[in-house]
């Protein structure tokens, strides 16, 4: 693998030093009621979530407890709580994490040992007592039971503990992937780019950031690229403020943010009062947005095509069924029946690119669109952590038989904490820098082949060879060797109904290795403001194949993940915290 290099984080933190709503909240609630700070009565304490591990529902539940338990004036409430977007700041630490090594990939040990860490049932028991419960009952990690007990809010006399003791260090021996967030990151939700702000999967604004996303994926659908590239700003701009968003928080906050101009803001606003935006509302339930997104969802249809189709008079799946003369209700309902049916569809709808019927005989079927349609029943259902683990494993095994010594990494929404993905996504590489200049070209056909002999991979939708390196291209997409396949794990006891899944291999020389891990990490978002901030910022162009200087095409090289956040002057952001996208 590209040997891992360490190195401290030169993150600089945002050049905005306006306080925060945490730092204004805490000036508000040290003057609060009780104006004292001994003992738990009356005081504010404050909550870290760490997402990971938990589903969206938990996640909202948890936010709105907090929520609830806001600290008012005048109350006499013994449950105070306040979100903390920086892990130093809070008290107590959410999490349905078990393991330390898990752990640490969200908070720093050394931190850790300062808080009290327990499962999000002590916070739902708490809200129900209306008091804070002892935190040894609800440890969350056995290692740090004591820690958790000693550092419970029901048991210590308050303190800011994370802001005054000198041992916290950076995790200096941490692998660059498993390292926290840099807390400066935290207070930067005002940054421009996405790059240089905390995007969690799901963030306090979730509701309001899903809506605009219905209007933003209805703009292009109709091809308004720029109106949708507007929307898709705005929401990213929501997934890092790290409080809800209220009436006086927008105006203070939200409206002076870029991209919240006239029409986001009316919209913004329209949530704030009635909790949904009416255009969003009325767009799901159009005749047009709900074909239009159909026809979409199926691979190899766009929405230039899905327009296309609707102006045809098409609206239904049974109507597209008809165009492509697909077997009306081909969402097969057996594994057998389906296996039968692609063998069908194998013989006799195979294309060219352009769109030639061909037969093809002893080559990994393409997928077409008749095929993605026949299909779309399995495509369409969501894929578990642990299949997409074992997916890699399958994968890598194989490649080992071709290829010792490769190494890979799960990204996509993987990466990013996502409990449920729509297709996995693996870099590959070789752990080899020398040796796997020669050994990785041609290994991408080779694993396909190998995958579709052995039945795992049944289709393939689009596999494009290595290029050699070219400062002067200014698209590189292409120049990673990709195979974007349909892929089936074989039935096992314990699973004797498996289904097909989209799955995207990408080879990439050790040299690329980190920025083809960090492009197909994402978000989609993320990875656009990656490019924006080093064209406009640094001078320089990044994509999934290298990081260049521009003025005189110099290229880095970078060994780690973390390295490349260097080069470009950003802070560490853990791929948990790149959420972009709503
Ligand atoms: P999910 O819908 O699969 O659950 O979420 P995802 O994993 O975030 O979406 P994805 O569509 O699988 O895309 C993963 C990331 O890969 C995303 O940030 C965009 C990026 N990506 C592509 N295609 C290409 C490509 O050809 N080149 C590069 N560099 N990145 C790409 O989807
Ligand atoms: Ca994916
Ligand atoms: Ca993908």
């Amino acid at each position: 693998m590209p040997s891992k290099r360490f190195q401290h984080s030169s993150a600089s933190s945002s050049d905005d030093d306006r306080p925060s709503p945490r730092k204004r909240a805490r000036r508000r609630s040290s003057s609060g009621p009780s104006g004292s700070d001994s003992g738990t009565e009356g005081k504010v304490l404050g909550i870290y979530i760490v997402q990971a591990k938990l589903d969206s529902a938990t996640i909202n539940e948890l936010y709105r407890l907090v929520d609830e338990h806001a600290p008012k004036s005048g109350s006499e409430s013994s449950l105070q709580l306040e979100l903390c977007s920086d892990v130093k700041d809070a008290q107590v630490i959410i999490t349905a994490i078990r393991m330390r090594r898990r752990f640490e990939r969200h908070v720093d040990w050394d931190i850790a040992k300062l808080k009290a860490i327990v499962t999000p049932e002590w916070l739902i028991e708490s809200a129900k007592a209306g008091r804070p419960l002892p935190c040894g009952d609800f440890a969350a990690l056995s290692e740090l039971e004591e820690e958790t007990i000693h550092n419970c809010p029901d048991h210590q006399e308050g303190c800011d503990c994370g802001k005054s003791n000198p041992s916290i260090q950076s995790p200096l021996n941490a692998s660059p992937s498993v390292r926290p967030t840099d807390p400066s990151v935290f207070q930067n939700w005002r940054a421009r780019y996405a790059v240089q702000r905390a995007s969690p999967l799901v963030c306090p604004n979730q509701g309001l950031a899903n809506e605009l996303s219905i209007l933003r994926r209805a703009r292009e659908l109709e091809g308004l690229e720029k109106n949708a590239l507007a929307y898709e700003r705005a929401i990213g701009m929501i997934k890092s403020y790290p409080h809800r968003i209220t009436r006086e928080s927008f105006k203070s906050d939200i409206s002076k943010l870029p991209g919240f101009g006239g029409k986001t803001a009316s919209k913004v606003l329209e949530y704030i009062e009635t909790g949904s935006i009416p255009e969003a509302q009325t767009t799901l339930t159009s005749e047009r947005y709900q074909s239009l997104s159909l026809f979409a969802s199926i691979y190899g249809i766009g929405p230039t095509k899905a327009r296309q189709f609707y102006d045809m008079g098409m609206r239904s799946i049974e109507d597209l069924e008809r165009y492509y003369d697909v077997a009306p209700g081909a969402t097969l309902k057996t594994p057998a029946e389906l296996d039968e049916f692609m063998r069908e569809m194998e013989a006799e709808v195979a294309f060219t690119p352009n769109g030639k019927r061909v037969r093809r005989e002893g080559t990994v079927p393409d997928i077409t669109v008749p095929v993605a349609l026949a299909l779309r029943g399995e495509l369409d259902a969501p894929i578990p952590r642990d299949e997409v683990e074992e997916m890699r494993d399958v994968v890598m095994r194989e490649l080992a038989e071709l290829q010792p010594g490769c190494v890979s990494t799960i990204v996509g929404g993987y990466r990013r904490g996502k409990p449920m993905s729509n297709d996995a996504d693996i870099v590959i590489s070789h752990e080899d820098w020398e040796k796997g200049k020669t050994l990785i070209p041609g290994l991408c056909k080779r694993l396909c082949a190998r995958l579709y002999q052995k039945g795992l991979v049944t289709h393939v939708m689009h596999l494009s060879g290595f290029h050699g390196y070219n400062a002067l291209r200014t698209e590189h997409w292409d120049s990673l060797e990709k195979a974007l396949t349909v892929f089936k794990l074989k039935p096992i006891p314990e699973n004797p109904v498996r289904i097909h899944r989209r799955l995207d291999l990408i080879f990439a020389l050790p040299e690329s290795y980190w920025t083809a891990v960090i492009g197909w990490t994402g978000s989609k978002m993320f990875q656009r403001d990656l490019r924006l901030w080093a064209k406009q910022e640094k001078g320089m162009k990044f994509d999934s194949v290298a990081l260049t200087r521009r003025h005189d095409t110099r290229r880095f090289l970078p060994k780690s993940e973390k390295e490349v956040f260097d080069i470009l002057g950003l802070p560490w952001i853990d791929p948990t915290m790149r959420n972009a996208d709503a």
